[in-house]
């Protein structure tokens, strides 16, 4: 019996590869593998032999298995090792030039503003999108039945057993919300995102992308929120005396507010920035409401702040040329093609 283990051993050092040994298992332990039918003859065999033999040969089944799985595990080694030293990738070279994909413009202008405020120290935050009616609404000073709440075209779920309704986020403000009653001041965010509104023209889809600053420390005044606005204007459109002015607004969430626009010229029947008497408006802004910090639980006696928001859609299409909103989320590859960029920067 020991020549016979002997014999078997043999074999199985003798395997090269995983498929050698798969097929010496199958020729020793497989259905009518050699081992297999060493048990089959214990049948034969007069009863007081058959159950020292039965043991004998179990035995010896372990000992080959075992043996069996040492091996595999030096062939898994070697195997590894040999296509480690044999297959190579050179990360560096280029990929093939019909196979690049390209930024969409919203993708691109989402890099260039978070770039922006990145190296004033602003942190980027994000939040989900199916929100509550304390996020989205509430905590922003929009009490049950506040008239702006149906100003938002909200998309409501079924309200649940308790009766609460979740909705899709009208804006990221509910972002800014999250972090103040998580943080203390100072607080310097940037919150991008998708936003949802019930509205379909040439000028509104019901899914947009927004971006919503919000400073928040001691002595902050509208002056600070003026310059931070026009600066990041000019250095967007790329235009360092772009024309700017503030009217006098109306938000629930910010006292003062105002709306931001931009000097330039309808004339020639498309839009040019930085010069012209004609104004766009683009941004909406104002000082944080004092009730706001109050909901998050801090107090604006102590702390004040401001807040912005524009969105990057209507940006990316100002910037880059762009007539029409909808053709942003029709998914066409042409259109992909002429106003996409490079991902590996310029255009
Ligand atoms: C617009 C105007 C704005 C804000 C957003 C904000 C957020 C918090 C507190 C106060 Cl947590 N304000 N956000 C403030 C003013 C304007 O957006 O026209 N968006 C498209």
């Amino acid at each position: 019996m020991s020549q016979q283990l002997q014999q078997w051993q043999s074999e199985i050092d003798a395997t090269q590869s995983i498929r050698d040994l798969d097929d010496l298992k199958v020729k020793l332990l497989g259905k009518t593998g050699e081992i297999t039918s060493l048990l089959k003859t214990l049948g034969t065999l007069p009863p007081e032999e058959r159950k020292d033999r039965g043991a004998e040969i179990n035995q010896l089944k372990l000992v080959v298995s075992d043996q069996m799985d040492n091996r595999r595990a030096i062939l898994e080694e070697q195997e590894l090792e040999s296509r480690l030293a044999s297959e190579k990738i050179d990360v560096t070279l280029s990929v093939r030039p019909e196979a690049v994909g390209s930024l969409h413009p919203i993708t691109q202008v989402f890099g260039e503003i978070i770039s922006y405020f990145s190296k004033f120290g602003f942190d980027i935050a994000t939040g989900p999108e199916i929100e509550d009616e304390e996020h989205n609404f509430a905590a922003l000073n929009m009490p049950d039945h506040h008239p702006a709440r149906q100003s938002h075209d909200t998309f409501y779920f079924m309200p649940d057993e308790s009766g609460i309704r979740k909705l899709l986020r009208t804006h990221t403000s509910t972002v800014q919300i999250r972090t103040l009653r998580q943080s203390q001041p100072p607080i310097r965010i940037l919150a991008p995102g998708r936003v949802f509104r019930c509205d379909y023209d040439a000028t509104h889809t019901p899914m947009f992308h927004q971006i919503e600053g919000l400073v928040i420390d001691k002595d902050i005044n509208f002056g600070h929120l003026k310059s931070t606005v026009i600066e990041f204007c000019r250095h967007f459109f790329e235009i360092p005396d772009l024309k700017i002015r503030f009217r006098p607004s109306f938000f629930p969430f910010t006292e003062p507010s105002a709306e931001m626009d931009i000097g330039c010229d309808r004339s020639g029947g498309g839009i040019k920035f930085g010069k012209g008497d004609d104004w766009l408006e683009v941004f909406g802004c104002g000082m944080v409401h004092p009730n706001v910090l109050k909901n998050c639980g801090i107090d604006p006696d102590e702390y004040q702040g401001f807040a912005f928001g524009f969105g990057v859609d209507r940006f990316a299409m100002l910037k880059y040329g762009i007539p029409d909103l909808r053709s942003m989320f029709e998914s066409d590859n042409r259109w992909l093609a002429h106003y996409g960029f490079s991902p590996f920067g310029g255009k």
